[in-house]
């Protein structure tokens, strides 16, 4: 009698230790995947519980889900996820709503075959129809993350001479499958250098990534016989992005610097005059040489 009870103890302390082993890979993950995807999920019933704590499973709206159900119990039982919310125990697997398993035992283990979650963000349950109302927990169904995109210059100072021009690469990157065309454009926080974008529309693939390149100028603008030179000094750049109702945008500072080939305010001065006063200059010399050669 007492040899029967030690192995009695000994055989439970090696099965929950079994359990414990088995069991704890499977824990589910609390946080929801960003965006629709395949899971596959285990649930092994051990009575009064789904894998020894009744985890809360969170599943995203339009995930694809397949569920493995293994019994370690010795005992028969059958997976409902109460989709509709009017579960209320007893064998009520015909609700079209409700995803039902088979009955399943330690021999006979079972698996709901790939099903889409259609239902509406929202906290549901499963419960173990033949345990009820032991054997339940939490069934989340969440909404995907919105798709999105980000934009990110190579670089966000830039410095530029007077009279030359530089460039940088703006990345723009898909988020959450983001698909779709997306509008750039530059504006600068002063007058004086000129910023483009080109191209000025990229198209992403859903996880892809493009780029565009963002070209200042700094050249002198000219009217007439003058130009203005940029003045030299820190400005703003600001890129953005849109894309239907999602604009993002990004800033770069530029730094125009003095002309490397020439020095500052050079450009500024009137060539065409000051080398007609020059001609004019040598003409007069050249005639008051010619007029004095001419008396003697
Ligand atoms: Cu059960």
């Amino acid at each position: 009698m007492r040899l029967t009870n030690a192995a009695g103890i000994l055989a439970c302390v090696v099965t929950i230790l079994g359990l414990i082993m088995y069991v704890s890979p499977m824990t589910l993950p609390s946080i929801a995947p960003v965006r629709a995807s395949t899971r596959a999920i285990s649930l092994v019933a051990t009575y009064p519980n789904w894998n020894m704590t009744n985890p809360t499973i969170t599943v995203t709206k339009g995930d694809t889900i397949t569920i493995s159900l293994s019994s370690d119990d010795g005992s028969t039982h059958q997976l409902l996820i109460d989709f509709d919310g009017e579960y209320a125990g007893g064998s009520n697997c015909t609700t079209v709503a409700d995803q039902c398993s088979s009955n399943f035992s330690p021999s006979t283990p079972t698996q709901i075959p790939a099903f889409t979650i259609t239902s509406n963000a929202g906290t549901y349950k499963y419960y173990c129809t033949i345990h009820y109302p032991n054997m339940q927990g939490l069934f989340i169904v969440q909404n995907p993350a919105l798709p999105n995109f980000t934009i990110n210059p190579s670089q966000t100072s830039l410095t530029v001479a007077q009279d030359s021009s530089g460039t940088i690469s703006i990345t723009l990157t898909s988020v959450n499958g983001f698909s779709g065309t997306i509008n750039l454009s530059a504006t600068i926080s002063r007058s004086g250098p000129q910023a483009s974008v080109n191209p000025s529309s990229v198209t992403l693939t859903s996880d892809g990534s493009a780029s565009s390149t963002l070209t200042v100028s700094t050249v002198a603008s000219t009217s007439g016989y003058y130009s203005t030179p940029v003045s030299q000094g820190s400005y703003a750049i600001n890129v953005t992005a849109s894309s239907g109702s999602l604009i993002h945008s990004t800033s770069v500072s530029l730094t125009v610097g003095s002309a490397s080939s020439a020095p500052p305010g050079s450009s500024s001065l009137p060539v065409l005059p000051i080398a007609g006063g020059v001609i004019a200059l040598f003409a007069v010399i050249g005639t008051a040489i010619f007029l004095r050669r001419r008396k003697h």
